[in-house]
């Protein structure tokens, strides 16, 4: 399966995080399956056809980067991003940047300059943010504007540390929108908050953030992930995508890429086929609680297997009769077309 995906996105190949193959757990339920050590899942990922792994900084800690580097080697994996997690340790409860507590700010920046050590080290071009803890439950909890300014003050301060220490070999940085959960309210909840964060950053700075769309957390907000995309393409802020499915707005599924809404996902390969996507093809997906052990990969090959059709489908979508049927206004005609190259 990898060679035939080689072929389809030449050499960008497809990524997925170590964290998709976890043991079942939920919010209301222990795991299902053995929770396999992080070192064990990259053989797995690689026969699935991954060829670009993720890690957040708890899964694969500084210390352990030369030990998965050999197996990454060996199962010919390279590291597609690497993204500190600032939701998992109690200590950051309440926030890590946007905390009330400045020892608590000062501990998520060095957090933050040790994961981009590690991204660096790993030879990821990207390190993602996704901050988990960042927003409030409950009204007045926090300064709404107060908090802006410590995350544009939080992400200067990082900037400012890759640049001085790797120059131009600094990582690019990536920040990935959600709504909610686990936050009932969460900042940089989608991807013109997120836009609007990057022009508040130092200008000399600015260059060097750009965003990481997921499906599934444009969806649980109602909005609509192409679109969310082609706003990241406009800006020239497209630094990476994580692509799944989601079940309306609920909380998040990581569902298969392809499952729930093929013909967007067909316009998404259209857009990304125009725009020349040089990045990674990156799936954040979850095995589900009900999937057993030996079957664990089945949420990676069925979301690359569906995207191998969608992908093939899309390049053969027909741009010219796009253009025409824009210019004719027939929309819902359009929308038929889509269907047709689809089904
Ligand atoms: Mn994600």
């Amino acid at each position: 399966m990898k060679q035939i995906l080689a072929d389809k996105f030449g050499a960008q190949g497809l990524g997925a995080g170590v964290w998709n193959l976890g043991p079942g757990r939920d919010p209301f339920g222990g795991p299902t399956r053995p929770d396999l050590p992080i070192l064990q899942r990259l053989p797995l990922l690689a026969k699935a056809g991954i060829t670009y792994v993720e890690f957040h900084d708890v899964e694969l800690p500084f210390h352990q980067i030369p030990a998965a580097q050999r197996i990454m080697r060996e199962h010919g994996l390279k590291c597609g991003m690497y993204t500190p997690s600032f939701f998992a340790e109690p200590i950051f409860k309440d926030g890590a940047m946007t905390s009330h507590d400045p020892k608590i700010r000062k501990l998520a920046l060095e957090n933050a300059c040790r994961a981009v050590d590690a991204t660096v080290q790993l030879g990821a071009k990207v390190m993602v943010f996704w901050n988990g803890r960042e927003g409030f439950d409950f009204v007045l909890a926090k300064d709404g504007q107060e908090s802006f300014r410590r995350m544009v003050d939080g992400f200067n301060a990082v900037g400012r540390y890759a640049v001085k220490k790797y120059g131009r070999r600094a990582p690019r940085f990536a920040i990935e929108p959600k709504p909610n959960e686990p936050r009932a309210n969460m900042y940089l909840s989608n991807v013109g908050e997120v836009l609007y964060l990057i022009s508040r950053l130092d200008p000399k700075l600015q260059p060097l953030f750009g965003l990481n769309p997921e499906t599934a957390h444009s969806r649980m907000a109602g909005l609509d992930y192409l679109w969310d995309v082609e706003m990241c393409l406009e800006a020239g802020k497209l630094f990476h995508i994580h692509l799944n499915a989601q079940d309306t707005t609920r909380y998040d599924q990581d569902l298969p890429f392809g499952y729930t809404e093929p013909l967007k996902d067909l316009a998404l390969c259209v857009v990304l086929q125009d725009a020349k996507w040089p990045g990674i093809i990156a799936f954040d997906v979850k095995a589900p609680r009900t999937d057993r052990q030996e079957d664990i990969t089945d949420i990676l090959t069925t979301s690359a297997d569906n995207l191998k059709r969608i992908w093939s489908k899309a390049l053969k979508v027909d741009r010219r009769k796009i253009a025409a049927y824009r210019t004719r206004g027939n929309f819902t005609a359009l929308a038929g077309y889509l269907a047709r190259c689809l089904y």
